[in-house]
């Protein structure tokens, strides 16, 4: 009997598929910017003349023109969209996949956007390559001109399963925009935080090979054993 058990254990050892597990890994740095600055960002194009007219800035609070209540945790990035147009500001990180299984880009957002100008004021991602051609925009929002937008911090998420398995390998960039069209079209503040590129990929599996030598061991000991029943 217990020889009988030896081989079963064996074969049930020794059959098991080496699928190699999973690993969730956080692709972006600082992605809550609770360093209390840019660490792990590229910035720019960032222009701002200051007062209602402010860049990306990493803060604890807005200013008096972006009074948009509390980031996640400490600190959050934000800026103001009146003064100057047209600009754009961004910040974005760029980044190698080895392999990927899942990816889930994540981000909490809270704007007050009072338009009085005629062309709306815009919130976008996009993804783009090592020579800053778009890839995909992953997500726009547009903050209608005319009308006054205001939402506390949200979270977000976007799954980029899909769109990064086709890009492995590559080196990809991933920018965050405000876009103002025109000059002084009202005051307006948007507050970025909680961002996140969680990505789940295969890793090679050591553990398997302890697995593997006990089954080996179970299949050498139950060859030896002389038949007992
Ligand atoms: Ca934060």
């Amino acid at each position: 009997m217990k020889t009988r058990w030896l081989r079963s254990l064996s074969a049930l050892l020794l059959g098991l598929p080496l699928a190699a597990p999973l690993q969730a890994t956080e692709i972006l740095l600082n992605g809550g910017f609770e360093t209390g600055d840019f660490t792990g960002w590229n910035v720019g194009p960032n222009p701002g003349a200051g007062g209602c007219d402010q860049p990306w800035t990493v803060a604890a609070s807005g200013s008096e023109c972006q009074p948009l209540g509390a980031p996640v945790g400490g600190f959050g990035a934000y800026t103001s969209l009146d003064g100057s147009g047209p600009l754009t500001r961004t910040i974005s990180q760029s980044f190698v996949l080895a392999g990927l299984s899942a990816a889930t880009l994540a981000w909490s957002e809270a704007a007050q956007v009072d338009n009085f100008g005629s062309l709306p004021r815009e919130f976008s991602i996009d993804l783009r390559d090592a020579g800053n051609v778009l890839i995909a925009n992953l997500y726009n929002e547009a903050f209608a001109a005319g009308a006054s937008t205001g939402f506390g911090l949200t979270a977000h998420s976007l799954d980029l399963s899909a769109l990064l398995a086709a890009h492995v390998g590559e080196n990809l960039n991933i920018a965050f925009s405000t876009i103002v069209p025109e000059n002084f079209a009202g005051p307006a503040g948007f507050l970025l935080d909680a961002v996140s590129l969680d990505v789940t990929a295969a890793v090679p599996e050591p553990a398997s090979l302890p697995l593997l030598a006990i089954g080996a061991a179970a299949a050498a000991c139950a060859a030896r054993r002389p038949r007992s029943s």
